[in-house]
């Protein structure tokens, strides 16, 4: 399953995402530390399903299919504030990389508002500087990784012997979720490719870090607190400066109302819509009225939408290019052996072919794999084909096999 960790300074409202995302009850404080433990849940991202397009009633197994979307779960990870010296130890900084090591993308969450100092504490809004923030953390992180290579540095040089530094320095790094091509891509962005790593100096090795950390942690600022007033400036200078990267608005605690809103009832909201509609006007009390009301002049008038599903969304279609598949073994019925109709949809890499996915819902299916077949048109795709979104595709087995997916 994809994991996202939720990452950034204290007070910048990352548990407040966690739980919209996750709607989860988990405590939600202006204290600083509150939370000692990377919170793990469960978040969904979503698309337009194609069972509309089929023309079929589904019977989702793996995941949801609400009105025509299908929301399929993803791991998300709630990282609590990562303080100066984290790399070294600080404030459980260990227990709190580690967390971000083990995942696939990162939402760095700033308070655009600017209203925590640097110590993470409440402070005069607009006197925070977000940019720096962003910074500081990454700074981290990258220390972090570059204490990992220096840990490592003579096993490195000893085993490089027998093979290859590059893979060898992609399995010092696994820990963190690299892959070899990674390793030779932000060594070539760092210059570093010609240079002996024995002769690397620590400022090579922390250069080399700061070039790998995008390339293996794809990531989305999500400028938060959105509604208020002095936000708009520092989402401007978030993009001016980020540009290269990807910058969201949001309002994480809107959302988080919002969905609690529509758990008891009071309101209609799915996820992502850039409307909620009211239920029944005289149950609200004053204060909930009041609540609403904001929510709409702040963000859903502004901004069409909290932001949160959104931000889901593209981490998983935009930054990480994954693509929903969803695999039958009836192209007819477009269901699987129990008549379940598009049981399951898979979120797979841009480049996978059919075997891939084969491979994702079981071993075996890959092991017996013959062909794939376009379950829309009842053609055979090419050998060489890369699966697209939204493709439903039947895969052929030499043997008659009776998989469940894994
Ligand atoms: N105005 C406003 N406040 C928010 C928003 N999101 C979170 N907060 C508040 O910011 C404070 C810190 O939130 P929390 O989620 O605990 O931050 P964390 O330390 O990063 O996990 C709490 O008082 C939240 O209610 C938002 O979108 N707008
Ligand atoms: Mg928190």
């Amino acid at each position: 399953m994809l994991t996202f960790a939720i990452i950034g300074k204290t007070n910048v409202g990352k548990t407040t995402l966690f739980n919209a995302a996750t709607l989860l009850d988990e405590k939600i404080s202006n204290y600083p530390f509150t939370t000692t433990e990377p919170n793990h849940g469960i978040a969904y991202i979503s698309d337009l399903c194609v069972c509309r397009e089929l023309g079929v009633e589904d019977d989702p197994v793996n995941s949801t299919c609400l009105d025509g979307w299908r929301y399929v779960p993803v791991k998300i990870i709630d990282v609590p504030g990562l303080v100066k010296d984290a790399w070294r130890g600080k404030g459980l900084g260990n227990k709190f990389l580690s967390a971000i090591g083990q995942a696939d993308a990162l939402i760095h969450v700033v308070d655009a508002s600017g209203s925590i100092d640097e110590n993470g504490k409440i402070s005069q809004p607009g006197s925070g500087n977000p940019v720096q923030d962003v910074m500081n953390i990454e700074m981290e992180i990258e220390l972090w990784i570059s204490h990992i290579i220096d840990r490592n540095k003579p096993n490195i040089i000893r085993d490089s012997v027998n093979s290859s530094f590059e893979e060898e320095l992609n399995n010092a790094l696994t820990g963190i979720k690299t892959r070899p091509g990674h390793i030779v891509q932000a060594l070539e962005v760092s210059e570093l490719t010609e240079k002996p790593f024995h002769e690397w100096t620590p400022e090579d090795t922390l250069e080399f870090s700061h070039r790998l950390l995008p390339i293996i942690k794809p990531t989305l600022i999500m400028a938060n607190k959105m509604d208020l007033p002095t936000a708009e400036e520092n989402l401007e200078k978030l993009n001016d400066y980020y540009s290269h990267s990807l910058v969201a608005a949001c309002s994480a605690e809107a959302e988080l109302a919002l969905r609690r809103a529509d758990k008891s009832g009071l309101i209609r909201y799915s996820p992502g819509q850039e409307t909620f509609k009211v239920i029944d006007e005289e149950r609200l009390t004053l204060d909930q009225r009041k609540a609403i009301q904001y929510i709409e002049e702040k963000i859903m008038y502004k901004y069409m939408r909290t932001g949160i599903q959104q931000a889901l969304n593209t981490l998983a279609f935009k930054l990480l290019r994954r693509n929903m598949v969803y695999p039958v073994s009836n192209e007819e019925k477009f269901s699987d052996g129990d008549g379940n109709v598009l049981p399951d949809v898979h979120l797979m890499e841009n480049d996978d072919q059919p075997i891939d996915l084969a491979r994702t819902v079981h071993t075996r299916l890959a092991d017996n794999f013959i062909l794939a077949i376009d379950a829309r048109t009842g053609l055979r795709l090419p050998k060489d084909y890369t699966l697209r979104h939204r493709d439903v595709v039947k895969i052929m087995t030499q043997k008659r096999l009776q998989v469940k997916s894994s």
